[in-house]
Formats: structure tokens, sequence, C-alpha cells
């Protein structure tokens, strides 16, 4: 899913000659840049777990979107909410082996620190309104 939703593509149809198509390109080219920069009409962010570290280890999404985990780590993370010693019941994910993912929806505005129960990872995820 993440990276292939332009905003109003599905909606965009052609029929029309070369100059249509590549005014077509072109305006889905600029919408696609303009929501690589700004996060608008993004779905959500990916955090990669590698060398014992989250990367990034700051992501910054919207209300009601997604943030997906994905342990690219040789050995197995849980992810938790709360920054140590301070934990939190916002989400908790299972043990992730190396090459699982685990998914979490963020439905309130707020800021929400995560860890990684193995020990020294610390990350923030800021959902905006
Ligand atoms: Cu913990």
């Amino acid at each position: 899913m993440r990276g292939a939703i332009v905003p109003g593509g599905d909606s965009e149809r052609s029929t029309g000659g070369g100059v249509g198509k590549a005014v077509l390109a072109l305006a889905l080219a600029v919408a696609f840049i303009m929501a690589t920069i700004t996060g608008c009409g993004g779905d959500g962010a990916t955090i990669v777990i590698r060398d014992l570290s989250f990367e990034p280890n700051r992501v910054t999404i919207k209300a009601g979107e997604t943030v997906t985990w994905k342990n690219e780590d040789r050995r197995s993370h849980q992810i938790m909410s709360g920054a140590p010693p301070v934990m939190t019941e916002d989400f908790v994910s299972p043990s992730l082996s190396s090459g699982e993912s685990w998914s979490h929806t963020f439905a309130e505005p707020g800021e929400y620190p995560f860890h990684s129960m193995t020990g020294g990872l610390l990350g923030w995820v800021e959902v905006e309104e």
C-alpha cells in the first residue's frame, strides 16, 4: 500500500492524446512530490528496526494514520508505548522476529514515545490533527 497512492490518482482518467497524458503525468508527479515533502495525503509511516536502532526514531503522522514497525534486526523486538521507566498502555506489539512487521493506528493526536523491550531503543510518534 505505501507509496502507491497518489491523491486524486484514481479519479484521473484521460482518453486524450499525448499532450493530455503528459500534463496528467506532470500533475501526478507534482502531487506525489508534494505529498512526499509535506506529508499531506500521507498514509502513515514505516519505522525499520536495524542494528539496535529505530530508523527513523521520530515520525509525524496525522490522526487516523498507521505506523508500521518492520524488524530487520537479527534479534527479536517487542514494541511498547512509553519511555522507560515510564510505561504507558497505548500499544504493545507481540514479539517480532527478524523479518516480521507490526502496525498500529493512532486515532488521537499527541506525542507517543515508544521503546523496544530489547532495550536501548527509544523513539517517538507525533500525531497531528
Ligand atoms: Cu517496556
